[in-house]
């Protein structure tokens, strides 16, 4: 078993075997969608969504958009990973910072922890523009805001789960005002996490099913081969975006360079939940978790912009994948 690096036991992990005579690297939940778009009193839809392992249980900030669809982020608890306490109240970050923390919307939250503080990364209005927020808590109950990361335009901001060459590392997916029609994955280092800088490219659109844009996923996976990553890719078909999912490996010390890429998505747009919804034809994984015994990874991944639903691999499975099916 390849070894994952820094990761910690989780014995709960939402888990189910690959179903006998399937052959995909990763297979769904037969319950899906494990979080429905009405989970709570006022939800239009919870989707895009990072879970973390958390006392013993799990918590989470979940992208919840209400039937005003105003887009907010929230927190929740779960004692087995499938079942969640949703507050049905956006987050309010403490923040000495009165310029940033005005709140606008914020979404597509992803959760880093580092030491015992856990990181959230979303996608958060300043001037009503979108940008890579920031922000900490160590208890899912009080919240406090930071710097935002970047200036507009900026989206899919995902912390890696320690400083690499004693630096915090950011991958970012710079973009325009509205449903960018283009973008890459970049990286960014900083001493501090307040000042960014020393950018690098990581990779842009290639393969057809991505050709139109890519971003970074949930949290990268150390793993003694490197960093592996889930990143979503998207295609832009004559009835509009299809947003699908595949993974690479990144160069431990220099993630930037990248060492394996899928050729091929590893989930697409296929179930109904998946297909039909807000937006069709969308898979939007935010979490990855990883049971650092076992190497068995839990996805939590956004449907069609509407719900939230889980699927399984191991880092095995995965690594078997790039390195029998990788574009570089
Ligand atoms: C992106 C983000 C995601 C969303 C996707 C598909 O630009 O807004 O939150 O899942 O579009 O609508």
């Amino acid at each position: 078993m390849t070894k994952v690096l820094g990761g910690t036991s989780i014995p709960n992990l939402p888990w189910q075997e690959r179903p006998e005579g399937c052959n995909d690297v990763i297979w769904r939940y037969d319950a899906n969608p494990v979080i429905k778009r009405d989970h709570t009193p006022h939800s239009n839809s919870i989707f895009n969504s990072a879970v973390v392992p958390f006392q013993g249980g799990f918590a989470g900030v979940f992208r919840v958009d209400d039937k005003a669809r105003n887009m907010n982020i929230h927190a929740g608890f779960s004692k087995d990973g499938y079942n969640f306490e949703i507050s049905d109240e956006r987050i309010r970050f403490e923040s000495d910072i009165p310029e940033i923390s005005e709140w606008q919307y914020g979404y597509d939250p992803r959760v880093t922890q580092i030491g015992d503080r856990y990181y959230i990364t979303w996608c958060n209005a300043y001037g009503w523009k979108p940008t890579i927020g920031l922000g900490y808590t160590d208890d899912f109950k009080t919240f406090h805001q930071m710097e935002n990361v970047f200036l507009p335009f900026n989206r899919n901001g995902v912390l890696f789960p320690r400083k690499i060459n004693g630096k915090y590392v950011m991958m970012s997916r710079p973009s325009d005002s509205g449903h960018t029609p283009f973008g890459d994955i970049y990286i960014s280092q900083s001493p501090d996490l307040v000042y960014w800088g020393e950018h690098r490219h990581v990779m842009g659109p290639s393969m057809p099913w991505e050709s139109t844009k890519i971003g970074a996923g949930p949290v990268p996976i150390e793993t003694e081969r490197g960093w592996l990553i889930f990143y979503h890719g998207v295609l832009t078909s004559c009835n509009g975006f299809v947003y699908s999912f595949s993974a690479a490996l990144l160069d431990i010390n220099e993630p930037w360079k990248v060492l394996k890429r899928g050729r091929e998505y590893l989930i697409n747009p296929r179930e109904q939940y998946e297909m039909v919804g807000d937006v069709p034809n969308v898979t939007f994984p935010c979490t990855n978790l990883v049971d650092a015994d076992t190497g068995r990874i839990a996805i939590y991944y956004g449907c069609a912009d509407t719900c939230t639903s889980l699927a399984f691999t191991t880092v095995d499975a995965v690594l078997d994948f790039l390195d029998h099916n990788s574009q570089v």
